[in-house]
């Protein structure tokens, strides 16, 4: 009896020695503070009391670069099906931080993946079906950060009832890749259980959002080396119009330029990239408009709108539908409000809307075809606005100038006209 418990007593201390061996940690053939942190971290213990959480000492990857490897596939899906659904779930954490993962078919990689069953060499066995679905390690050397897939599971890219959907628990699990520990958020990607998501749909919730970025920061914004828009160009056309105080501002290409609109300054062009004067419009302009009265410009880019007082000062945006677009107009081509009326147009595609600003509700009998209301006017609207009493709509290379009150059409001129080319 006693030679047997010390058997059994020495076999554990060697089997604590050899994980001690295997993660670095002093051999001491006793369960140490350190050893049992190792064990619990790798093992996707209980749920902390924070909600995100991170891995004692906020272990994380030095490089924002970082490489993967698929070493072990599943007999359970093709080879495309596995790399797709571990590229989406690299995707979901890669698009909310500064990070970038480089596939590499050989050689040590940060991240390897494999598939495995029971024992498989690192202390953690898998249980068989159900249960545990995988386990990942902490950045770090060596087996730090791989993940392992209990291949005793049945892998599925679907969303059935049967097997457990790859994405889903490659999202999770890189989480852990990348530092984060379990949080208690139901909602978060990072809550311990499983739940199947869509990779189509899905958006990293707002938890681990915070928990990655304060580990690797916010993604920066590419600066894309855009082409400054040759406003000389007989074919130039531009996306969007507007007046700002004593300013006309055109947009094209997510870049401006500004013109006093009085004839004394006619020469005074200013120009530059729109992040210089917008800072919080990142995306190209589709439409804009101005209410002088109340001093305030609206800029439309897709289904978000921006309410800009001041240029180089924060803007707030809001959804294009609560000025009561059907769902089905998914962007604005152009807008004009003509304060005479009180009335603001949008025109998008060959129709445009009516919107009466006073009562903040969209015209009654619209959307009406634009040829009907505006002569001349083929095709779909870029830019419109108004200056003293007339409406421009800018249709590629031409700018049609209405009288409003009789939308009668007074003349033509160039677009580029107004940069003096
Ligand atoms: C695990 O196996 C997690 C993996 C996980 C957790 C949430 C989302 C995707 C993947 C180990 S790090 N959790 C167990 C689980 O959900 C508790 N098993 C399946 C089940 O109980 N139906
Ligand atoms: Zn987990
Ligand atoms: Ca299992
Ligand atoms: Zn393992």
């Amino acid at each position: 009896m006693h030679s047997r418990s010390k058997r059994h007593a020495d076999l554990m201390k060697e089997k604590i020695r050899a994980m001690q061996l295997f993660f670095d940690l002093k051999e001491s053939g006793l369960l140490d503070p350190k050893t049992l942190d190792v064990m619990r971290e790798a093992r996707c213990g209980v749920p902390d009391v924070e909600n995100f959480s991170f891995y004692p000492g906020q272990p994380k990857w030095k490089n924002n670069t970082i490489t993967y490897r698929i070493a072990r596939y599943t007999p359970d899906l093709s080879r495309e099906e596995v790399e797709n659904s571990l590229r989406l779930a690299l995707k979901i954490w890669s698009d909310a931080t500064a990070l970038k993962f480089v596939q590499v078919n050989h050689g040590m990689a940060d991240i390897t993946f494999s598939f495995n069953s029971k024992d498989h060499g690192d202390f953690f066995p898998f249980d068989g079906p159900g249960g545990v679905l995988a386990h990942a390690f902490e950045p770090g050397e060596g087996i730090g950060g791989d993940v392992h897939f209990d291949n005793d599971e049945t892998w599925t890219v679907g969303s059935g009832r049967q097997g457990f959907n790859l994405f889903t628990v490659a999202a999770h699990e890189l989480g852990h890749s990348l530092g984060l520990s379990h949080s208690r958020d139901p909602t978060a990607l990072m809550y311990p259980k499983y739940k199947f998501i869509n990779s189509a749909t899905y958006k990293l919730p707002r938890d681990d959002t915070l928990g990655i970025q304060a580990l690797y920061g916010k993604k920066i914004i590419q600066q894309k080396t855009f082409v400054i828009p040759n406003k000389c160009d007989p074919d130039f056309s531009l996306d969007a119009v507007t007046v700002l105080g004593k300013q006309i501002i055109f947009f094209k290409n997510s870049y401006m330029w500004m013109r006093t609109n009085w004839k004394t300054y006619w020469n005074k062009l200013r120009e530059g990239p729109q992040t210089v004067f917008l800072p919080s419009i990142a995306s190209p302009v589709d439409a804009a408009y101005d209410i002088p009265a109340k001093r305030v410009v609206y800029v439309f880019t897709g289904p978000k709108y921006w309410v800009v007082q001041k240029l180089q000062s924060k803007s707030y945006y809001g959804s294009i539908y609560e000025f009561g677009f059907p769902e089905t107009v998914k962007q604005i081509d152009a807008a004009v409000h003509v304060s005479e009326h009180g009335k603001t147009y949008f025109f998008t595609g060959d129709y445009y809307f009516s919107y009466d600003e006073k009562r903040s509700v969209m015209d009654p009998g619209f959307p009406r075809k634009v040829n009907k209301d505006w002569p001349s006017i083929v095709g779909k609207v870029d830019a419109a606005f108004e200056l003293d009493g007339r409406v421009h709509l800018f249709c590629r290379s031409k700018a049609f100038i209405f009288s409003h009150q009789k939308r009668r059409l007074l003349h033509i001129m160039n677009t580029n006209a107004w940069f003096g080319c």
